[in-house]
């Protein structure tokens, strides 16, 4: 069951938040070999890998138009409702991402200024696994059709028989998803890296996925494409103090932790008694879930950490730069000004992590394992590049010729001082013809 902590000293804060070990390196000896057969043998090896490890021969990579449309028929009215209403909130969301970039005249005669561009390809992947997580196709593709990426490729493991879950068909078909294929693991993100003769090569890919996937994402964005983010297990953080229900935390440890055997659930409490109520909570809804073996491991190296004082609690929460965080805390709203390092934040008795996991509109592709300490979440952002433009005119580039000179000097860049030096010339030149 989860490890209870009471007031751990500063010295020890370190060695309570760390996650359990990634070592990605570990696997790169077995991932690299998937990556150098698909990028030398493309299509053929894709198949002999989804045979190897999804079990399944398939005549062709690609989902059909007809598997689409027969996905779109199996899926019932409600969950479609459902998917309708979490999209239009993300997109909302997003949309609204797409703030006014800066055009001025930095000093006179010098103008500046930014345009965003779409990043032209762009690769999703979806784990399959015990369970297919189809919102996370609304996360992706939602942002990268706002952001008019022109092709949106899609991979995701098929099953035994070959087929792909139908809401992950569904989802992807209705988010603008151009192309579909049956392909997982770390076979995946090497033809999406590398191109195949049917799998477009793209310019990024996103998206979650176990160790091999991870591993494989950052190989080849070593050289050959950008990835979103470095990711681990997926983990909460609940700070709560005595206005705290202990149904609501038990609740959300256990969604957190129903994820999978690796999850991390952490809660901070400043109000010891909360502690057994909690774990009696924990008791009896984990009971009840059918995923319950998996959460029961998770809670394994889940916590539970009394810490009295408020500061110290948002100390060391910052310190663990959660994935989510949620503030069952009075005045919860000054709380969360003080938080400095969490990929995501949820207030109050109301606001569960399942909101942000599925239909308020943020999104749930966020950094774990610490890295939230210096990457955001996706955002429509990451799916656009901007360029910067500038454009001086004579008398503009002569009110900066001194300064740009004088630096070019003290680099020992003569070629650099020499580009404005020839520029001067031909301007003084043209004074004097006057
Ligand atoms: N909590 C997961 C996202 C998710 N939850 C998808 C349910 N479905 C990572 O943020
Ligand atoms: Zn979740």
């Amino acid at each position: 069951m989860i490890q209870v902590i009471k007031n751990p000293a500063v010295e020890t804060w370190d060695s309570i938040l760390k996650r359990p070990v990634m070592d990605t390196t570990r696997l790169f000896a077995t991932v690299q070999p998937i990556l150098d057969a698909v990028r030398d043998r493309g299509d053929e090896a894709l198949l002999e890998y989804e045979q190897q490890f999804d079990h399944v021969t398939l005549d062709a990579l690609q989902v059909t138009e007809a598997e689409i449309t027969e996905a779109t028929t199996k899926i019932p009215h409600q969950l479609k409702e459902a998917i309708s209403q979490a999209k239009r909130n993300i997109q909302k969301f997003h949309e609204a991402q797409e703030d006014e970039l800066p055009y001025m005249e930095v000093i006179p005669q010098v103008r500046c200024w930014q345009k965003r561009i779409p990043i032209q390809k762009v690769g999703l992947y979806i784990p399959g696994g015990t369970a297919p997580l189809f919102s996370t196709v609304l996360m992706l593709a939602v942002p990268a059709q706002i952001a008019g990426c022109e092709e949106i490729v899609l991979c995701t493991p098929p099953d035994k028989e070959g087929k792909v879950y139908d809401a992950v068909l569904y989802t992807a078909h209705l988010c603008g998803v151009t192309k579909i294929f049956k392909i997982g693991g770390a076979q995946a993100i090497a033809a999406m890296a590398f191109g195949t003769n049917s799998v477009p090569k793209v310019n990024k890919i996103f998206g979650p996925g176990n160790q091999y996937v991870n591993a494989a994402k950052q190989l080849v964005g070593l050289n050959e494409v950008a990835i979103d983010m470095p990711a681990g297990p997926s983990e909460v953080a609940i700070l709560a103090d005595s206005m705290a229900r202990p149904k609501y935390i038990a609740a959300d440890l256990l969604s957190q932790a129903e994820h999978g055997v690796d999850s991390q659930s952490v809660l901070f409490t400043v109000d010891e008694e909360l502690i057994d109520q909690v774990l009696v909570e924990l008791e009896v809804q984990l009971d009840l879930l059918p995923r319950k073996d998996l959460a029961q491991q998770a809670l394994k190296h889940s916590k539970i950490i009394y810490i009295p004082k408020i500061e110290d609690a948002i100390r060391m929460i910052n310190e663990y730069a959660p994935e989510h965080l949620i503030i069952m805390t009075k005045n919860y709203t000054v709380v969360a000004e003080r938080i400095v390092n969490a990929g995501s934040v949820f207030l109050g008795d109301f606001s569960p992590e399942s909101a942000g996991d599925y239909a308020s509109g943020t999104n749930h592709t966020l950094p774990t394992n610490g890295f939230a300490k210096a990457y955001s979440g996706i955002t429509l952002d990451s799916f656009t590049k901007k360029i910067s433009f500038q454009e001086l005119s004579r008398d503009g580039l002569m009110m900066l010729s001194n300064a740009i000179e004088i630096m070019a000097e003290n680099e020992q860049l003569t070629a650099h001082k020499n580009a404005v030096e020839i520029r001067l010339e031909r301007i003084y030149r043209e004074d004097e013809d006057d």
